[in-house]
């Protein structure tokens, strides 16, 4: 009987990826399809695909406890399939990343240089993000075509996709904000932008792949979206702490929301608790690419100790959330939401 492992994980992205290259609706050129190749393997794998894993992961959790078929392990097609919808959401996130890295001027991704970045590339990684994002309608009509599902899932990605890009808009429309007035950045928009474009993707798709492929309805399941969107608005603030104060080596990234202006966790908390002398220092140093003002800003972080009431929040955070998914009725689901929120409590990167 078979398991979704990390190996067997990985297999199914070689087996996507020769499809999309010899998809006819791409009509690929010898050349272009090295390209594409190149690009996928790129940008595709090679994350933490904890988005990914987690969909068979759901779907087994879901399985064993509404089947009472516990310790029965996934048929060979159930992994494959919910392998195929996690790799769908890597997809996505390998598209996201690639364009959000060329809008948020980054330097590395995952510990290379961004692919905007390389030579020979630049701007054509616009078009490229464009391919990845129309390789997952392929990917889902390939294999899911003949579901009864089927609609559901095109309508879910689009749902999810149109969250995801909104919410990428007004993390980026207000940085204009807050270049103008900093102290508009207040704990309510910085809420609203990570709900849509983090949380959404990152927690709720996974969990709603999972629950299409066991034959449930989305709309009874709306208690634990709430619970989903919630743990991605706690991941996205960890985002942000570790954009300031990880270690790029480990976390294979280096931070630009200082440089960027961006309405973070932390420029929030820090302007809630500053005094006047402390404000000005925000003033005149936020949203600079100067490295000079990137650490002084970093200094006034820690002067306010953001890091330890981060520490707190998270404390609270997980009490919070663990006393809304005991309350929760569908054992099943709860089982679900704690492994999730287990794999990301107190994360570093
Ligand atoms: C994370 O923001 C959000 C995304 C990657 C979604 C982007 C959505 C698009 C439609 C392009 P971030 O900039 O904080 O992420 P990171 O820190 O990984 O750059
Ligand atoms: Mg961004
Ligand atoms: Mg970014
Ligand atoms: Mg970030």
């Amino acid at each position: 009987m078979a398991e979704t492992t990390q190996p067997k994980f990985h297999s199914v992205y070689s087996v996507l990826k020769a499809e999309l290259l010899q998809d006819p609706v791409f009509d690929l050129t010898d050349e272009s399809r090295k390209w594409v190749d190149r690009m996928m393997d790129y940008n595709v794998p090679g994350g933490k695909c904890n988005r990914g894993l987690s969909v068979s992961d759901s779907y087994k959790l879901m399985k064993e406890l509404t089947d009472h078929k516990k310790g029965k392990e996934l048929s060979d097609d159930e992994v494959f399939l919910s392998s195929v919808l996690g790799w769908c959401i890597e997809w996505m996130q390998a598209c996201a990343l690639l364009l959000d890295d060329i809008m948020d001027s980054s330097h590395t991704r995952r510990g290379h240089i961004c692919w905007y970045k390389q030579p020979k590339v630049g701007m054509i990684a616009i078009n490229d993000g464009l391919m990845l994002r129309n390789h997952v309608p392929r990917i889902l009509r390939k294999h899911f075509r003949t579901k009864p599902y089927y609609l559901e899932l095109l309508d879910l990605f689009h749902e999810v996709e149109c969250q995801t890009v909104a919410g990428q808009m007004i993390d980026l429309i207000t940085t204009l904000l807050g270049e103008a007035d900093l102290s508009e950045y207040k704990y309510p928009i910085h809420e609203r932008i990570v709900v849509a474009k983090t949380a959404y993707y990152s927690f709720y798709l996974p969990v709603a792949c999972a629950l299409l492929m066991s034959g449930e309805k989305l709309e009874t399941h709306s208690g634990m979206k709430d619970i989903l969107i919630e743990m991605g608005t706690y991941f996205q603030a960890q985002d942000d702490v570790i954009d300031c104060f990880g270690d790029p080596e480990v976390i294979g990234k280096i931070g630009t929301d200082i440089e960027d202006c961006k309405c973070t966790w932390l420029v929030v908390k820090a302007l809630e608790l500053c005094d006047e002398e402390q404000k000005k220092i925000l003033y005149d140093n936020y949203g600079k690419d100067d490295p000079d003002c990137v650490a002084k800003v970093k200094e006034l972080y820690k002067t306010l100790k953001i890091q330890e009431i981060f520490e707190e929040y998270e404390t609270k955070e997980y009490e919070k959330l663990t006393k809304s998914i005991d309350a929760y009725p569908s054992k099943a689901v709860g089982a679900v939401l704690k492994s999730f929120l287990a794999k990301i409590y107190r994360r570093h990167y």
